[in-house]
This record gives structure tokens, C-alpha cells and sequence, in this order.
């Protein structure tokens, strides 16, 4: 049943504003209430800096004035002294902080302070749906609500492929752009990874620098084999900032907060110097090109400039850790000054382009706010650039020498897939599921409201890995298990350069070896890159019954996760060829001590894992993240230790509802 609690908010709280309807609002709420809880009152901290930002405005983590705004509130609300305070603040800002800064800033004290591990963070797609999804639903959804009692409501479907026609190619991989649980996997991941806070240990996590790199390097590998799949070409880098973006973006989303449609993008259009003194912006475009050019300088002579002037050498071991902060950049940036700010930046100008001066009063774009930027064409376009500077490093570093790759005494004779699409075949085919939207419409609809969406799904599968261990004893290993395309636009193998930058990881897992012949079978669905669906949704119905409980924190974490259902490509009808890579490598090695009972460990390949280390050791991406120019092709790369295998992926174009799916 429904446990409504009413917050008895001390008076004083309320803005002025509301101070005549605080009995309405007590009235309104208090007919389901179960029980009332009074909220603490307590001397209040300073909030005038986070309240600069009006009420009904956009909030973007990119914008460097928001991103100090949210910084001080994220350290007001990460030291109050306990839950009750937190809550008390939380009460008098909620009228007060812009809602989108307020829910983000929360959201990071919760995953934050030790105190708050069990408490629930409704789902970012239930807050606020109107990020993610076509405004005419919740239009549907208000008729839908009025109507109907609860019990009898049916749906409100999401159409597809409603922001653009067949006209524009780059519709064919709409839905994997707009795909919510995609949109929703970025927005957590710089949620766990914010970039400003006066409390270093939220940004300066293990590696965090590397993972930024990694993650969005994935996001390219896997948004370019779905391109392929569908005919396009890889995806180009934007990387003349004076050259028009050829491709526009129309987003046809509402934003309910600001009472506004995300403003488009046109076609070929250029980024221009930033004069908005109602953001606290003013930057030239010659400004993204001076931190570019001392971020190649950097790699050039493999060394970083600090602030005092000193020259600190680029080292193997934390090289790319420190080049992902310097690009994003974050507070741990080794020069803020000197390097600035270039990846943030550019979503800046990019989704500023369409009224760098405020002339118009627009807002920005879904580029800058990571929530939606997924949506966009060109933020692949930008995170291409990036990945090519971050390529520019690695292409710095030798080859891994045969001791790094090999695994003495383990060889790897085979691997391959088995499933209901058959051997070496994955099936995939579009899938109807439900969301809950109750939560974040702007009117409060009693009882859920369901929409329907289509989302690409693919048959569940198996890889099967037969490992022979000659060593004479038992051993551990690191199963790494990647897929790339095998031939390019036009057909032709791909080198293996290009592929192994085309690498798509599926899975990484820990496994004994026992003397002998080993058959190790491993399910997709428990896969190291993805959470299921029911966590990227937070489906009620999956949820662990007893708030409080350690099973019920994790679940609140593990929101970050490339969703499953994407785990793999669309495919093509006729069966789209991939190459699957399998290596086990040395668990000696690759291991990091640590206790990880309690934690989410089980989306750690592009999430890493609550308040702990990377559980990995290798360099992310390995082994397939350094040149090995000695290599023409993947089968010059392999060791005995590694196996490939041909597959296909093989889309069926029909619309299975997700109930009957198993
Ligand atoms: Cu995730 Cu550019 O960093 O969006």
C-alpha cells in the first residue's frame, strides 16, 4: 500500500510567496497522509550562492558559474551534521534551488554521505521525464490521469522515432541516441563523477581521470559499430571548431520546470565566441583552440606544465589518469589555468551556438546538460575529438611486450557463442517496456501513470570458453571479452588499428583454472558493462522489499550501468558480421586487494565501484588500448592465451512486448 509522509515544515521556511498557502499545502498533501514527520529547525546555512540561479531556468553541469553553484550546494548539504538536518535544509531549498540543480546536488550528497547509503533516489527518468521523452506524453498523460481512476489507466505510448524522418540519415540510429536508458546511464555516470566540489575525495576517485576517458572512448566504439550497422559512415570528429556542424539536431523536448522547448540546432551551423552575461559566460572560440593546442603540447613532450611553472614528466603508470582530468576538466586537473576546460567547454559552445550573445534569451541546448547530450549527433562528433587526443597519448606508448600479454602455461583454444538465435548468432529484434512516470509530471496524478516505449533488445545468450591450464596447477584468470566489426564502409577488412579502436567491451570476469581442459560458460546477462533493466529503470516491482537494507543501497548506487538491453548492435536482417575476442590474462596481475562486500561491483567496467578502487589493475581497455604496430591484423595480435570466433548479429524488425519475452 501507499505510506504517503506529510513533512511538518517549520513556517519560517516557506518563501514568502507561499507563506499564504501554507495551509493549502499542508491540506493538499495531508489527506494521504499515513504519518507527519516535523522537520528540524535549524539555524540555516548561507544559500545565497546556489539561489542566484532563477527557480525556472535550465541548470547545466557543464556551465562553469552553475558548476560552482552546485559545488557550494553539494558541500552545504555533504556537511550537515546528520539526516535530519539534511533533511531540514532539504525542506527549506526545495521551494527555493532551482529543481534540476536541487535533485543533482542532492542526489550527489546522497551517493555521498555515509549516512545516507539506504535512502532511495527516485529515478532521474521519474523526476524529471520531460529530459527524456516526447512533451505530447505527458499532455496524454494529464487527459489519461483526469480521466480514468488509477486502477483502469492504460499506457501512454512514446511514438518512435518522433524528432526527425527518414530524410536525415542520421535518424537511423535515433534510437539508439534517444534511447532513455543510454540517456539515463551518462547522466548517472557524472552524477557518481561530478567535476566541482570544496570536498576533493567526491572528484578525486581512483582513476577517475582514466574513466572518463574510457567510458566515452566505449561510447564511440559502440555508437560507431551501431552506425555501421545501419549503413553510415563511423562517425566524423569535430575537430575544426570554425567549420559549420553539418548536422542538425531538433530536440522536440519540453522542459516542465522552465516552460520551454529545448531550443534546435540548424544545419550547418558554427559555434561562435560566448557573450552571455546571464550565464556568467564570455569565451572565444580561440580559447578552445589555446587548451587544445597545450593539451597536444603536453602529449608532444610528454609533460605537464603546474601552476608554479614546474614541468612534471607524463609517466606510464597515471599518464592517462592525469590527461582525462586536464580534459574534462575537473577541480583535480594538474592546471586548470594553463589547460583550462576544454571537453566541458565545448558542449558549452556547442549548445550555445544557436544565440551566443542571449540576443534571443534562449537557453542552451541539449549538449549542455548531461541528462540529454546523448540525444544529440554531435556530441559524437565532439567525444570523437576527444578520443583522438586521448588516441594521441596512447599512440605515445610502446607496444605491451609478450610478458604484459601472455599468460605462461594458460592457452585459450576456443570461444563462442550459444543462444536461441543459434551458434555464433545473436538475435535482436525492438521491444515494448513500460516506465512509471507518476513522479515528475508538474501535476500530481494520484496513483501511476505508465508510458510505453520501444527500445532495441537482443536474445540472451551464452559464451562458452574453453581454456586448456599446461601449468600443472590451478590458477586464476581474467576472462576479457571484447567484439568489433570486421570490415569497414565500404566493405574491406579493417586494419588492425582501426579495429582494435573499434573494440566494444562485453564482459570481464574472474575465473579458477583447474590443471587441464576447462569449459567455461558465462551468462550475458551477468555482464561487467551492464545493469538489467529493472535498474536502469528502478522498476518497483524489483526493488528489495526493506528500505534500509544493504541490498536497497546498492540498487540506489547502481543506477550507473550501460543498460542491458543495449548490450549489444542492432545488427542487420541479413546478419551484420562482428568479431569475437576473448583473452585470459593473469589474475595475479590484473588483481586490486580490496573488500567489495556491500558494494555494486556488477557495472564496474565503465562505472568502477562505490567508494573503491578500479578492480582492475591493466590500463582500461587493455589490451587493446595501445598500438601494437607490428600487427597488420587482429590474428598477427593473438597469443595462445586469446581466441576469436566469427558471429553475426541478426535483427528481426518486430515489436515483442517485454512480458512475453522469455
Ligand atoms: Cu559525458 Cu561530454 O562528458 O558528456
Amino acid at each position: 500500500g501507499e505510506d504517503k509522509a506529510v513533512f511538518e515544515i517549520p513556517e519560517h521556511y516557506y518563501p514568502d510567496k507561499y507563506k499564504a498557502v501554507t495551509t493549502t499545502i499542508a491540506n493538499r498533501f495531508g489527506d494521504d497522509a499515513g504519518r507527519t514527520i516535523p522537520v528540524r529547525n535549524i539555524a540555516l546555512p548561507n544559500l545565497n550562492l546556489p539561489m542566484e540561479l532563477p527557480y525556472n531556468e535550465q541548470f547545466s553541469l557543464f556551465i562553469p558559474k552553475h558548476r560552482t553553484m552546485a559545488g557550494k550546494l553539494i558541500d552545504i548539504f555533504m556537511n550537515m551534521r546528520d539526516v535530519e538536518d539534511l533533511q531540514s535544509v532539504c525542506s527549506f531549498c526545495q521551494l527555493r534551488i532551482n529543481p534540476y540543480m536541487f535533485n543533482y546536488c542532492l542526489s550527489v550528497a546522497i551517493l555521498h554521505r555515509p549516512d545516507t547509503k539506504g535512502i532511495n533516489i527516485p529515478t532521474f527518468a521519474e523526476t524529471f521525464p520531460d529530459k527524456f521523452m516526447d512533451p505530447k506524453v505527458f499532455r496524454k498523460a494529464r487527459e489519461v490521469s483526469n480521466v480514468v481512476t488509477s486502477g483502469n489507466r492504460l499506457p501512454v505510448t512514446i511514438p518512435v522515432n518522433y524528432t526527425a524522418s527518414d530524410t536525415e540519415p542520421e535518424q537511423r540510429v535515433a534510437y539508439f541516441r534517444e534511447d532513455i536508458g543510454i540517456n539515463l546511464h551518462h547522466w548517472h555516470w557524472h552524477l557518481v563523477y561530478p567535476f566541482d566540489s570544496a570536498d576533493r575525495s567526491i572528484v578525486n576517485k581512483d582513476r577517475r581521470g582514466e574513466l572518463f576517458y574510457y567510458m566515452h572512448q566505449q561510447i564511440i566504439a559502440r555508437y560507431n559499430m551501431e552506425r555501421l550497422c545501419n549503413g553510415l559512415n563511423r562517425v566524423a570528429r569535430y575537430m575544426n571548431f570554425r567549420e559549420p556542424i553539418a548536422e542538425g539536431y531538433f530536440p522536440k523536448l519540453d522542459s516542465q520546470v522552465a516552460s520551454r522547448a529545448w531550443p534546435p540546432r540548424f544545419a550547418d551551423t558554427t559555434i561562435r565566441d560566448l557573450d552571455r552575461p546571464v550565464d556568467q559566460i564570455r569565451a572565444d572560440v580561440s580559447q578552445l583552440e589555446t587548451w587544445r593546442d597545450r593539451f597536444i603540447q603536453a602529449i608532444e613532450s610528454l609533460s605537464i606544465t603546474l601552476p608554479n611553472g614546474r614541468q612534471v614528466p607524463i609517466d606510464e603508470e597515471r599518464g592517462i589518469d592525469m590527461l582525462g582530468n586536464m580534459m574534462e576538466s575537473s577541480i583535480i586537473s594538474p592546471n586548470r589555468q594553463y589547460y583550462g576546460d576544454l571537453h566541458n567547454m565545448g558542449h558549452v559552445f556547442i549548445s550555445y551556438s544557436h544565440d551566443p550573445d542571449h540576443r534571443h534569451l534562449e537557453q542552451f541546448g541539449v549538449m549542455g546538460d548531461s541528462a540529454t547530450a546523448m540525444r544529440d549527433p554531435v556530441f559524437y562528433r565532439w567525444h570523437s575529438y576527444i578520443d583522438d587526443l586521448f588516441a594521441l597519448y596512447k599512440y605515445k606508448l610502446s607496444p605491451y611486450t609478450d610478458d604484459k600479454l601472455d599468460f605462461a602455461g594458460i592457452r585459450v583454444s576456443s570461444i563462442s557463442l550459444e543462444g536461441a538465435a543459434g551458434s555464433n548468432t545473436i538475435g535482436t529484434f525492438w521491444e515494448l517496456s513500460t516506465v512509471e512516470l507518476g513522479r515528475g509530471l508538474d501535476f500530481t496524478p494520484r496513483g501511476s501513470v505508465l508510458a510505453r516505449f520501444t527500445h532495441l533488445q537482443h536474445q540472451e545468450f551464452n559464451y562458452v570458453i574453453e581454456v586448456n591450464n599446461t601449468s600443472g596447477q590451478g590458477a586464476m584468470g581474467t576472462v576479457r571479452i571484447f567484439m568489433a566489426p570486421t570490415v569497414n564502409e565500404n566493405g574491406e577488412p579493417l586494419a588492425f588499428d582501426e579495429q582494435r579502436r573499434a573494440m566494444v567491451e562485453l564482459d570481464k570476469f574472474t575465473t579458477g583454472l583447474r590443471p587441464g581442459n576447462n569449459t567455461i560458460r558465462h551468462r550475458s546477462l551477468d555482464s561487467s558493462v551492464t545493469i538489467p533493466y529493472e535498474r536502469t529503470f528502478r522498476d518497483q516491482s524489483a526493488r528489495p522489499s526493506d528500505p534500509g537494507t544493504p541490498e536497497a543501497a546498492d540498487f540506489d548506487f547502481c543506477g550507473c550501468g550501460w543498460p542491458h538491453h543495449m548490450l549489444v548492435a542492432k545488427g542487420t536482417p541479413q546478419g551484420y558480421p562482428v568479431v569475437l575476442f576473448a583473452m585470459v590474462s593473469n589474475w595475479n596481475e590484473d588483481r586490486v586487494e580490496q573488500d567489495l562486500v556491500g558494494s555494486c561491483n556488477d557495472a564496474a567496467s565503465y562505472c568502477g565501484i562505490r567508494d573503491r578502487k578500479y578492480p582492475d589493475r591493466r590500463a582500461m581497455g587493455f589490451p587493446f588500448d595501445r598500438p601494437a604496430p607490428h600487427a597488420n591484423t587482429l590474428s598477427d595480435f593473438l597469443r595462445p592465451n586469446m581466441a576469436v570466433q566469427e558471429c553475426s548479429i541478426r535483427f528481426t524488425d518486430t515489436t515483442r512486448p517485454r512480458q512475453q519475452r522469455r
